[in-house]
């Protein structure tokens, strides 16, 4: 597995935590470990999704996700 930590604008409460959590929680070939207002780390399979997909799937929540920390 490797870790991917996004940083996410535009959450602002915990219903916000509530969405995030819950998307990234429904994609195959990731493990969500902490989801907090503006930050998400999970940890994922590169042979399952990409982590340009897993950003994809918080931005579809109408929040902007970015990669942050070590590239993968
Ligand atoms: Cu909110």
């Amino acid at each position: 597995m490797d870790e991917l930590t996004l940083k996410i604008t535009g959450m602002t409460c915990g219903h916000c935590v509530g969405q995030v959590t819950k998307a990234l929680t429904q994609l195959d070939g990731v493990q969500v470990k902490t989801v907090k207002v503006g930050e998400a780390r999970v940890d994922y399979d590169q042979r399952e999704i990409t982590s340009v997909d897993i950003a994809r799937a918080v931005n579809e929540l109408g929040y902007e996700a970015q990669p942050a920390g070590r590239a993968a």
